[in-house]
Parts: structure tokens; sequence; C-alpha cells
């Protein structure tokens, strides 16, 4: 097959799946082209089967904001038309599956039918998605898709409790490639970052008000009074400055250590003996599967799709939004017990297996053969 694939091509979630993806379409033999505004953070190096079109948005003084809507348009008709694509895979709603329809509108005027298929990834429906300024373009341009998937029971839950969507929407799960993300001896790196042996506690994520940052800094003051133990915190965003404040207010600078984004996760996560996720909403949890796949377990808290990822009293523990008391002492029952936390450890690669990009993948493949099958009867209903 011949894909197209559109993300943001950042370091969050919908970019990672959707690169990991057409990565491994790649490998598969199926022929994939990026269509982003800049190279996809995962897709480093050239790789067989994978091309990369770049939407540049043209500058005008007129223009206060730049129309990468109307470009990204413009540039799928394109890469649709001269690259002769058999189907566009569109990740993360906004705006992304709204320009995907354009699109496919200006190429039927030219005689040329492409499916396009829209994967909802959480917060292009449960925060921006669902908010009146977006709401009507969202619900429009999933139920004009020829396929949507969601990422997680819970997120499709969500999706058709907020929009009138007329489609069966398909869960896809988020997946893991165990080629790079194992528990690897990273012993020196260890002893680099505990050099007492000290626990090491991981947090992962974009630094959005989502993510909770704060609570997992709470959660670690209460782990650190009673075990001596450090706290990685990996990636950056927009509350990294009261991040840091508040490790300073709390005395806990030489604990913790803020290290940006990170290439090389899984390097870290090999070094870590427990993943901290309290979020506000998640509709998978990507993140936290790394870290099972890394043999890490989980304290999380229960919202979204995390239940599906991370079994209570198994992989790890969850507790509502902002428990910070519950889930510091989840963390420390595991932690306190060596027994308990090899269990919590194997338990967590062998749930994360579930994920394999091996069994997910084929899932995909399936999902477009369908589209593709139905797209005469498509092409005169959407
Ligand atoms: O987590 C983020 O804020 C980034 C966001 C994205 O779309 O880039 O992640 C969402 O998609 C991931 C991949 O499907 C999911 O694993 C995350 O759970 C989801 N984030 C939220 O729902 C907050």
């Amino acid at each position: 097959m011949k894909i197209g694939i559109v993300c943001y091509p950042t370091y969050g979630g919908s970019g990672v799946v959707a690169t990991e993806l057409g990565m491994g379409l790649a490998r598969k033999g199926h022929q994939v082209h990026f269509i982003t505004y800049r190279q996809p953070a995962r897709l480093a190096s050239f790789q067989e089967n994978i091309f990369y079109h770049e939407v540049t948005s043209a500058d005008y003084p007129l223009f206060e904001y730049p129309p990468y809507d109307t470009a990204l348009a413009s540039k799928l008709v394109d890469v649709v038309k001269y690259e002769n694509l058999d189907l566009l895979h569109v990740h993360y709603a906004i705006p992304h599956a709204a320009v995907a329809y354009m699109a496919k509108k200006i190429l039927l005027t030219e005689g040329r039918y492409v499916p396009v298929v829209t994967t909802l990834h959480g917060t292009d429906i449960t925060l921006v998605g669902s908010n009146r300024t977006f709401a009507p373009v969202v619900a429009f341009s999933i139920n004009k898709s020829d396929g949507v998937t969601a990422v997680s029971e819970s997120l499709k839950q969500q999706t058709n409790e907020y929009f009138d969507i007329k489609l069966d929407i398909e869960v896809i799960n988020n997946f893991i490639d165990f080629e790079r993300f194992k528990k690897v001896d990273k012993d020196h790196f260890k002893k680099a970052i505990a050099p007492n042996g000290e626990f090491i506690l991981t947090h992962t994520s974009n630094f959005r008000k989502v993510k909770r940052v704060d609570d997992v800094i709470h959660i670690f003051k209460r782990v650190n009074e009673k075990l001596p133990s450090k706290l990685l915190l990996i990636g950056d965003g927009p509350e990294r400055q009261n991040l840091e404040a508040l490790c300073r207010q709390m005395q806990l600078c030489d604990e913790i250590r803020f290290l940006g984004k990170q290439d090389a996760v899984e390097e870290l996560l090999a070094v870590s003996d427990l993943f901290i996720m309290p979020s506000g909403s998640e509709s998978f949890g990507l993140a936290a599967l790394e870290a099972m796949a890394c043999e890490v377990p989980v304290i999380s808290s229960d919202v979204g799709g995390l239940p599906e990822v991370n079994i209570q009293g198994e992989t790890g523990f969850l507790s509502p939004v902002g428990a910070v008391d519950e889930m510091a002492k989840n963390a420390i029952t595991i932690l306190e017990n060596p027994q308990l936390l090899s269990t919590f450890r194997a338990n967590a690669l062998r749930q994360a297996k579930r994920f394999d990009i091996d069994n997910i993948l084929p899932q995909y493949e399936r999902y477009y053969e369908h589209i593709l099958a139905t797209k005469v009867y498509n092409s005169t209903t959407r």
C-alpha cells in the first residue's frame, strides 16, 4: 500500500505513535509518505520505503496566524496525486481530520478519491476537541472520515459521549517496539544517578498542566522522607519553570533531576524502579507502557485509558486524581518489599507484551484493507 501519514512531528504521544507506525509499515514493505511541518522527532535516520514531504506555510504580513491548514490541504492534494497514494492516515483530529476532508473533496473534483482514516489520540477529544471553539468541526470531520480509530476503549466511549458519531470507532491501542524498549544493563547510569543505591522514580511527559507533574513532586517528597530515592523528570513544557520553583521551595533540588527532552528514554527507564503518571486526563498513557516494557511498575491515576494499561495490584496501583498520599503510600509499599517489586516488574513486562507492535500493526493493516474495500461506496456518501 502507499500510505500518507499526517501528524504533529513533536515529541507528543500522537506524533510518536504515528511515526513508529509509519516506520513499522515501511519495514513491512508499504510505501509511507510523512506529510508534516517538520521532520518527525523519531524519524531520525534514512529508512527504505519512507518519504518525507514538508509542509511550508507561506509568510505574508497580513497573516497574524500562518495558514497551516490551507498549506497542509494543498500539500495533501499534491502528494496524493503525484505519489499516487492509496490512503491518508491522519493523527490527531484537530485540524488534521478537517484538512484531510478538504483535500479529499478537492481531489474528487478531479475524479480522484482517496479514503481518509483518522486516529483520535486523546486531548483532541477530551480537552480541546470538546471545547466549543472546535467541537462542530471535530464532530463533522470525524463523521466524514472513511474510518476512525481510537487508542483505547475509554477514548472511544468518551468520543461517543461528547459527539454524535455515526461511524463505528475501531479501537487500536498504542503499541511498543520491544527491539527498542527493553530492560538493558545500564549500571553505570544507575551509579551516576543514584550513587548510594537509592531508588529511582521516573516521570516522562510534555509538562502540561494535565500531566500534574506537581503531584509527581509531592508524591516523591513523601517517598523520599521514608526511603532513599531520586526522581528523574524527563521532558519539557509549559510547567517546567513552576516545577523547578516547587523543587526549590521544597528543598528537593539535590534529589530531583530535570533531564529535558531525551531521545534514548529507554536507557533511563532501564535504571528506574517506579514510573509515576498522576495525569488529570489520559486516553492511553503511552509513556507508562514504555516504562512497563522496561519492567518498571507504574503508580498512576485511574482516569481514561490508564486502567486498560496499568492493572491494579499487578503492574502497579491506580488512585483517584490528586490522591497524592495514597499514591505515595502505594509507591512505598512496592519499593519497601523487594519480592513485590520483582513480581510487579515481571507483571509489567507481561502486560506490556499485549501491546507488542507485532500484534498491533497488523490491526492497522487489516483496518486499511477494510477501508479500501468500502472505497467505492464511501466515495458517494462521504
Ligand atoms: O500526552 C499528551 O499530552 C500528548 C498527546 C498527543 O496527542 O500528542 O498524547 C495523547 O496521545 C497518546 C498517544 O496516543 C496517548 O498515549 C496519551 O495518553 C494521550 N494524552 C492524553 O490523553 C493526555
